[in-house]
């Protein structure tokens, strides 16, 4: 199967998970580069430059996150951008690849009720879902796991000891303080992202530029795209889920758009790989109904 002809909604990505940490001197991701510019836990407020932070990576659990340091951005664009002040949390480095993945689902994950919601546990039981989908071209341990369904992402955070990030942090990392346009700064630049470019059999193909992929990259692929946090593929590869109902701003985060157990659509960020530059832009966010894959 072709799976850049597939409508993008057919293509729900589970990527990043955020892992909340405590933002005090106790936190357990301690800086790897010194001096930074700004110390740990002081406030980072909107409108600063990114550059005035120096990313923090650790190891957690064998997986590679990045440290997102307490502060504010300005969430959304033009007459919807709103200022949104978060705490500290971390945020996995990379998507989710298929061999991360399959740990979750040779550990029998599928089948253990603690890790699901109970409308997520219903959905399975109901449908008699007991693995992922596999794509042809897009199964490689190194490529991120793709057909996900945001039930399946719950439960995978729920395993990996986390959570999915919330809208906002998920932009934030993506864009920071400075809020930019893309993860790596305001100009496009097809060398840092795995879009459809000339590799891309899709008619809007910008045929000028090369990725180098027309399914999905590994992850990690484009270092240079990197966003301030040092987070990577933010903007496009695959669509990630966030922990988010999709509704209107300003993000509120105790408004109910953050209740778990809702089957409403959910909002997934960063674009993907049979997208135009336009759509792999500032966080750039559709929804998906929880349950399509
Ligand atoms: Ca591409
Ligand atoms: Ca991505």
């Amino acid at each position: 199967m072709a799976r850049t002809n597939l409508p993008q909604t057919e293509r729900a990505q589970q990527t990043e998970i955020a892992l909340h940490f405590t933002p005090t001197a106790t936190a357990t991701v301690t800086p790897s580069q010194t001096p930074t510019p700004i110390p740990l836990g002081t406030p980072i407020p909107a409108g600063a430059p990114n550059a005035l932070w120096l990313p923090i990576e650790q190891l957690i659990n064998g997986v590679p996150m990045v440290y997102v340091p307490n502060g504010c951005f300005n969430m959304g664009e033009a007459s919807d951008a709103h200022e949104v002040c978060l705490e500290a949390f971390g945020i996995d480095k990379d998507e989710v690849t298929n061999a991360q993945y399959q740990r979750f689902v040779e550990e029998g994950s599928y089948t253990r009720r603690e890790f699901w919601t109970e409308m997520g546990w219903q959905w399975r039981i109901a449908n008699n879902i007991g693995a992922p989908q596999d794509y042809d071209g897009f199964s490689a341990p190194s490529q991120p796991h793709v057909g996900i369904a945001w039930h399946e992402a719950y439960a995978y955070a729920q395993w990996c000891g986390v959570c999915l990030p919330t809208e906002a942090e998920w932009e934030y990392a993506a864009r920071g303080s400075e809020g930019l346009i893309y993860p790596w700064g305001n100009t496009f630049d097809g060398s840092r992202l795995n879009f459809c470019d000339k590799n891309c059999p899709i008619s809007w193909a910008d045929t000028t530029a090369d990725d180098g992929y027309q399914n999905t990259a590994p992850v990690g692929s484009y270092p240079e795209g990197r966003s301030w946090v040092g987070a990577l593929d933010m903007s496009g590869n695959v669509w990630e889920w966030t922990s988010s109902l999709y509704m209107l701003y300003p993000y509120t985060a105790d408004d109910g758009r953050e209740a778990a157990e809702e089957t409403s659509r959910r909002s997934l960020r960063g674009g993907s790989l049979d997208l135009t530059q336009d759509l792999t832009q500032r966080a750039f966010a559709t929804s998906m109904s929880v349950f399509g894959r």
